[in-house]
């Protein structure tokens, strides 16, 4: 029986803003203090995590003075160092003061876009100071309420030319870094833009450099804008654009909730880490949620242990379903190939399309039978019931 102690080989982060989350909601006053970066580099290591990965704001206020900003942040480098903890990603935070209230780089002001892209130069080089090789964009003010204020084409065309200003600036400075761009259909905007992980895999296509712009599709997110999410990270997975990801868990119809990983749709959280794990997904695993607002201390890391658990936990049904000769039997059965007819459909030629329309194929049995995910889709639930 393993037992599911993570360590840091399974690539589990937690931002500074997850454990940091003292219960704030629109209704009501934080519940807890919020746990400053310190303790939690410190908490985290012990609990096997691999990494934290923060919001320039997360650790360094924004009216810092430059002496304050450089004093924080080799306190926090040897809080690193000290607990061999990494920072695997950073980011902007470009929707808490007031200057984005009506976006940051799609904000019609520019001396707004100029204030977002002079923040984000600096946390750039914060997060590459502090060792990111991946940098997440996260519009959470890129949107709008009032859609005859805004035009949504020039929206668009403001966010890709800060887009590749900062691709530019990244190369200039000669940083090993990624981008990985995060949609949300709404919240904290009425809408906004680039809605979905397919919207961004789109837009990121119409940049400069594409081949430095991947994704970082959220569990919550999409199951916001109703979507399949195991699907979204599939598709982002094939065209190698998943550069991070962020787990957390959702009920459907609400607002984003950032419950404990597996919290909710546990089968939807075995086929996510199934996903991952078998196609060997390389980067870290992070947890973007937040403990219950009923929680104190204790259980801000009950939340971040929990996380960690079930992925491994879920890891392991992964591995017996893989190794369950019935499920593997009626996979084998289900997914039967063709050699001959799959080498025909591979690519076009005048020949294979001539075979292809001279094939006599038997239209009325194949819409018979049946196909057996009654018994497979019950297995499943088996495996996940600890019932095999
Ligand atoms: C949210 C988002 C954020 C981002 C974070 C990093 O809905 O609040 O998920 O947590 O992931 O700002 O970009
Ligand atoms: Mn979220
Ligand atoms: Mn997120």
């Amino acid at each position: 029986m393993p037992d599911y102690q993570p360590t840091p080989a399974d690539k589990f982060t937690f931002g500074l803003w997850t454990f940091g989350n003292p219960g704030r909601d629109p209704f009501g006053e934080p519940v807890r203090e919020r746990i400053s970066p310190l303790r939690g580099v410190q908490k985290l290591s012990q609990l096997g995590a691999y990494g934290v990965n923060l919001h320039d704001n997360d650790l360094v206020p924004i009216d810092a003075t430059p002496a304050e900003r450089d004093r924080i942040v080799a306190e926090f480098k040897r809080a690193l160092a000290d607990h061999g903890v990494r920072v695997p990603m950073a980011t902007t935070n470009l929707f808490s003061d007031p200057i984005f209230k009506d976006g940051a780089f799609t904000s019609s002001d520019p001396k707004v876009r100029a204030f977002a892209l002079q923040k984000t130069m600096r946390a750039i080089d914060l997060g590459v100071e502090l060792g990111a090789e991946t940098y997440v964009f996260w519009g959470g003010r890129e949107g709008a309420e009032v859609d005859a204020a805004k035009d949504p084409v020039s929206a668009l065309k403001w966010m890709r030319e800060c887009m590749n200003f900062l691709i530019y600036y990244v190369k200039d400075n000669g940083y090993n870094l990624r981008f990985a761009l995060e949609a949300k259909p709404n919240e904290p905007r009425g809408d906004i833009y680039l809605a979905t992980t397919g919207h961004m895999l789109a837009f990121i296509e119409t940049l400069d450099d594409p081949s430095v712009c991947g994704v970082n599709p959220e569990v919550a997110h999409e199951n916001m804008a109703g979507l399949n999410f195991v699907h979204g990270v599939a598709q982002a997975l094939e065209m190698g654009k998943l550069f991070h990801i962020d787990l957390n868990a959702q009920k459907p119809g609400r607002f984003d909730q950032d419950l404990r990983f597996g919290s909710e749709d546990l089968k939807g959280a075995f086929l996510l880490v199934k996903l991952l794990e078998d196609y060997q997904y390389p980067g870290p695993r992070h947890f973007d949620a937040h403990a219950y607002r009923t929680e104190d201390e204790d259980g801000v890391w009950e939340f971040c242990a929990g996380c960690m658990r079930t992925y491994l936990i879920l890891k392991e049904k992964v591995r017996r379903f893989n190794a369950d000769p019935e499920i593997q039997g009626l996979l084998a059965e289900i997914r039967a190939g063709d050699a001959h007819l799959e080498g025909l459909m591979q690519s076009f030629s005048p020949d294979n399309a001539r075979a292809i329309a001279a094939l006599s194929i038997d239209r009325i049995g194949l819409g018979r039978a049946g196909r057996r995910y009654e018994k497979l889709d019950q297995l499943t639930i088996e495996v996940l019931l600890g019932a095999r």
